[in-house]
């Protein structure tokens, strides 16, 4: 067959740098080298190699937007482009990374003092250190203002009580980003504090039988009359503007992220389709089999092209919090229902779990609910649109 573009019908490829179409190369390499292979006995496990962090680091994925201390200072488009290639491996991956640079490594470079970016920074952008982002709790998810976790100043520095559901990490940070309320104020009065491991009154445990995103811990974190230095409060932050900094750039990196999980179950459901016979011809030779690949097509590279809209407009300097919640919402729903497409195209051998995609579409449960479930995605947008909150 002539060649075409069917897998770049928008010649996405030609808007990247030299630069960017090298780092997206690298860390393809390094995906299919270090974490393809054990993916699947990972997520049986529910196992976690910490030893990948400072891999990670020297491959310069962790705070790789960031100009300083160590930090690659690629673009945003860069970023966007290594979640797409950790997330063709598992959900898991693109979690390390993510939580690490927009949730650790940003709100330190953006709030922090100096003193406290010369102290964490490098550490956490080679790798030698794990960081977490604690702002969920088990009575405040989607509304993380009902938070319960308070500090209260000392002469000397702070008091933190509380706890924290469902941080990515948490059982093996070093470094913990923790947002609390003032006690003696209201919910507008929220602030971040950096902690570490060691921290008397900080304790962890792990959430032990979770079924989706096996291969990255998850826990939760106590702080109980946790005695926190003056100088571990992240001084620039301004209220909950701060707080919403940190989520846009993970949720800017998941909307590519998730387009990685639906190009491998793509992938995965073409080339079985193209060798499975069923009644004497190719699967792929079904009409109604080519519709659902053509749809994959469409959606996914509808999805980047957005994806690279948005990554350059981000670059530009310009305002993407609409084009954000936008692709969260519509790129992992669209992922989703392409794994479940995928999963269908194999049939029975879809729920094998050497396949993939049923480990795909589970992790995508996941996406869907963290960093604003879908359906808060419809409210922001509904809000921003109407200028009335549903909230
Ligand atoms: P609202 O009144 O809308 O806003 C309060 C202030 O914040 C400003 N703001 C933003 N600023 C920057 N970027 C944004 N996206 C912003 N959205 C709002 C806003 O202008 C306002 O500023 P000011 O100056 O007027 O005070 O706040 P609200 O309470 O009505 O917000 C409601 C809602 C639902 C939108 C918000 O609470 C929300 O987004 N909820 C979802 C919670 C969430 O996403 N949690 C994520 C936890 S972290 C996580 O899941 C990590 S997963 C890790 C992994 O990848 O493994
Ligand atoms: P809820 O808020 O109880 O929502 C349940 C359902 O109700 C959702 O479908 C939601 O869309 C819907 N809903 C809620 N409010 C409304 C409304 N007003 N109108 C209509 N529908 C509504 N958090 C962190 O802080 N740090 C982390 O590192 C982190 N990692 C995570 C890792 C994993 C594996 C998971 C699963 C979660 C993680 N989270 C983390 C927490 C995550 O951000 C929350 O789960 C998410 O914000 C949703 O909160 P919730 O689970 O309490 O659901």
């Amino acid at each position: 067959m002539k060649q075409n573009n069917w897998f770049d019908p928008f010649h996405i490829q030609s808007h990247l740098s030299e630069e960017e179409l090298g780092i997206q190369k690298n860390v393809r390499q390094f995906c299919e080298k270090e974490l393809r292979p054990s993916v699947v006995k990972m997520n049986r496990n529910h196992e976690f190699n910490i030893n990948l962090y400072p891999r990670f680091g020297s491959l310069g994925v962790l705070g790789q937007t960031v100009k300083s201390h160590g930090g690659s200072g690629t673009s945003n488009l860069a970023y966007g482009l290594v979640a797409y290639e950790f997330e063709k491996i598992d959900s898991s991956y693109r979690s390390s990374i993510s939580v690490q640079s927009s949730l650790v490594i940003h709100p330190i470079n953006e709030f922090g003092s100096k003193d406290q970016k010369d102290k964490y920074l490098p550490e956490l952008i080679n790798g030698e250190k794990i960081g977490c982002f604690g702002l969920t709790e088990s009575e405040a998810g989607s509304d993380p203002s009902s938070m319960k976790t308070t500090f209260k100043e000392t002469k000397d520095g702070y008091i933190l009580n509380g706890s924290k559901n469902w941080i990515t990490n948490a059982p093996i940070a070093d470094i913990f980003i923790i947002w609390a309320l003032d006690e003696n104020k209201d919910h507008k009065s929220i602030k971040g504090f950096i902690l570490e491991k060691n921290f008397k009154g900080l304790k962890t445990s792990h959430i032990e039988n979770k079924t989706s995103l096996k291969i990255s811990p998850t826990g939760q974190i106590t702080l109980d009359k946790v005695h926190v230095p003056k100088d571990s409060l992240l001084e620039n932050t301004n209220g909950w503007k701060s707080v919403f900094s940190c989520l846009n750039k993970a949720r800017f990196g998941i909307s590519w992220g998730v387009l990685g999980a639906a190009t491998e179950c793509w992938m995965i459901s073409k080339e079985y389709v193209e060798n499975r016979i069923m009644f004497k011809k190719p699967l792929a030779s079904n009409q109604l089999i080519q519709k659902k690949l053509s749809e994959m097509q469409i959606e996914i590279n509808l999805g980047l092209s957005s994806c690279l809209l948005s990554a350059k407009a981000l670059d530009d300097g310009k305002d993407i919090i609409n084009a954000i919640s936008i692709l969260k919402k519509n790129n992992c729903q669209k992922a989703l229902d392409i794994c479940r497409d995928s999963r269908d195209m194999l049939g029975a051998n879809g729920l094998i779990d050497e396949y993939h995609i049923m480990r795909h579409l589970v992790n995508l449960e996941t996406v869907k609910t963290y960093e604003g479930a879908e359906d808060i995605h419809s409210l922001i947008l509904g809000k921003n649109q109407t200028g009335i909150s549903s909230f």
